[in-house]
């Protein structure tokens, strides 16, 4: 063990969230800090997320930083939707630009962080040995990082190659002549289908639920657009800002039942060429009436009977059993498409469930299929999964993990009863995942940030938040959820039924990140509300 060093924050995970807070506490508060990293690189999701296919399914102008002008201006998208690579050297440039690399440190894990309060501090280790005693302790650990690897029996008999989307190989996989299973179709598995399709001898995919997809158009930005993008960054960040998700559009003020059959048809005719999420902005009640909704399920059902010529690959795939957007919807590259390939198969596990995983390949209750690869595209323990894995002990000897045994309690996602000095970018409870994540990101790290300014300044030495601010937030949450048809899902990772055993609460903040904003503005502007601070 190295000697304890002195620090005022330390933060975990180097994606647009903590490289942002490096950022903000360093260059704008003068405050040191260190960023301690598990992988080899920056990046976060998109240093992990490395599958065939693998992109954002937010614009590319879009899910960036807007706190630079300069880097706004300097850097340049190619793509719509923009590719894993990109991303990741977007990311790099900002770590780059703003010379944050000599605060990260790569290949570290957080190994254990106990808060003391005789000193009122934060005593962090790694797994490389190194202690920190540290005033601040700010989790960027992302939302979708904690890999979802089901446990099927036999799952270590297999004696092909077998892979976690989430924790895909650096130097990529070879589909060649290989015959592939892929499990899970979710965003991940519907991006990555049709790549490895491509390459593959013979692709099985294993559905478990169906899932609606919207096709997303991918195609290169003309030059235009990107003179268009850099002139306007101010009046589409102030679109991103005030809006319900965070992306550079926002929802039609118009209902479903506004317009005839005819005028409805030809709206989402046209969405559906455009391309994207703003399919499901067309109108204000598809995430809010189920009749509404119903109108907008139909047209992708019957969308996915005209694209899948063997009808009953056809119905499995339209026989979806919630609210369209209830769960996060895909956006793809020819998904349903990819059915018509003759090395393509579709097996629903909820006809015939896999029974266990062989040396082979996979058993289900019908037939013995064999492979040389398996594809997990089957998600995240998310929001709560990195958080609690972590060893974070707050005060009272409280751990996180057992804290939130029950499910995540927070004060507006960002602070957690019992975790003085703690922060949680992107916490459950915040709008995160039910919008564009960077400007969500931004609006977490500047709260923070003034929120330390502000301690800096009192003199202040510690903040925590209490249990009966994390009661009215919970009800928050629970009645924003409620006000729309997102619980109508009952196997969405937003309620944490993804994983077997996980206490099924209403995760994300359904507000919107322009009413989340005012209410985290509000609660500053009236002291702290909700916050006790100490000197
Ligand atoms: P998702 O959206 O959680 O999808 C995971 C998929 O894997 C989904 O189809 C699951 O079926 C399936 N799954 C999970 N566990 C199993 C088991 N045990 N057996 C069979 N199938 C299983 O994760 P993604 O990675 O696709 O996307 C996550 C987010 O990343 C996405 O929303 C974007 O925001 C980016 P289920 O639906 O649970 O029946």
């Amino acid at each position: 063990m190295s000697a304890v060093q002195q620090i005022d924050a330390i933060i975990v995970g180097a994606g647009f969230s903590g490289m942002y807070q490096l950022l903000s506490l360093r260059d704008k508060l003068g405050l040191s800090a260190k960023v301690l990293e598990a992988g080899d690189g920056v990046g976060g999701t998109w240093y992990w997320n490395r599958y065939p296919g693998a992109r954002c399914d937010s614009e590319s102008h879009s899910y960036m930083f807007y706190f630079s002008k300069e880097l706004v201006h300097e850097w340049e998208w190619s793509e719509r939707y923009p590719q894993q690579p990109e991303i990741l050297r977007y990311l790099n440039y900002v770590a780059d630009k703003f010379k944050l690399r000599p605060d990260i440190a790569l290949n570290t894990r957080m190994q254990t962080a106990k808060y003391d309060e005789a000193t009122n501090r934060w005593l962090v280790t790694t797994d490389k040995g190194d202690q920190y005693s540290a005033k601040y302790l700010i989790t960027g650990v992302g939302c979708l990082s904690s890999a979802n690897m089901p446990k099927i029996e036999g799952i270590s008999d297999f004696k092909g190659k077998s892979y976690h989307t989430g924790q895909w190989p650096h130097e990529g996989v070879d589909f060649t002549g290989k015959r592939v299973a892929v499990i899970g179709t979710g965003s991940t598995g519907i991006q990555a289908i049709p790549e490895i399709a491509k390459q593959a001898a013979h692709v099985t995919v294993f559905q478990r639920t169906a899932n609606y997809s919207l096709p997303a158009r991918h195609h290169p930005l003309s030059d235009e657009f990107k003179q268009y993008a850099k002139e306007h960054a101010d009046d589409i960040y102030k679109v991103m800002t005030t809006n319900t998700n965070g992306h550079p559009f926002s929802i039609a003020d118009r209902s479903v039942f506004d317009l005839s059959d005819e005028e409805r048809e030809a709206i989402f005719e046209e969405q559906w060429k455009m391309g994207g999420f703003q399919f499901r902005a067309a109108f204000k009640d598809i995430l809010t009436s189920q009749e509404a909704n119903d109108k907008a399920a139909d047209f992708i059902r019957k969308k996915i009977r005209e694209i899948v010529h063997n009808p009953k690959t056809a119905e499995l795939l339209a026989d979806i059993d919630h609210p369209f957007a209830a769960k996060r919807p895909p956006i793809d590259a020819d998904y349903f498409e990819t059915y018509n390939r003759d090395n393509v198969e579709l097996i629903s596990i909820r006809e015939t469930p896999i029974e266990r995983i062989t040396a082979q390949g996979i058993k289900t209750t019908d037939h013995q299929y064999e492979f040389d690869i398996i594809v997990f595209a089957t998600g995240f323990d998310a929001m709560t999964g990195s958080l609690v894995k972590m060893d974070i002990t707050g005060r009272d000897q409280r751990t996180l993990k057992d804290y939130w045994y029950a499910g995540p309690r927070t004060y507006l996602g960002l602070q957690v009863p019992g975790f003085p000095n703690m922060f949680t970018i992107t916490g459950p409870g915040s709008p995160s995942v039910l919008c564009n994540m960077p400007p969500a990101i931004e609006q977490h790290v500047n709260w923070i940030t003034d929120c330390i300014r502000h301690m800096q300044q009192k003199g202040l030495e510690r903040i925590e938040t209490t249990e009966q601010a994390s009661d009215y937030w919970q009800q928050q949450v629970d009645d924003a959820a409620n006000a729309t048809l997102l619980p109508k899902a009952k196997h969405s990772w937003y309620l944490g039924a993804n994983i077997p055993g996980k206490p099924q609460v209403f995760m994300p903040y359904a507000g919107g990140l322009a009413r989340y904003r005012a209410i985290c503005d509000e609660m500053v502007a009236k002291n702290y509300q909700g916050f006790e601070f100490t000197h």
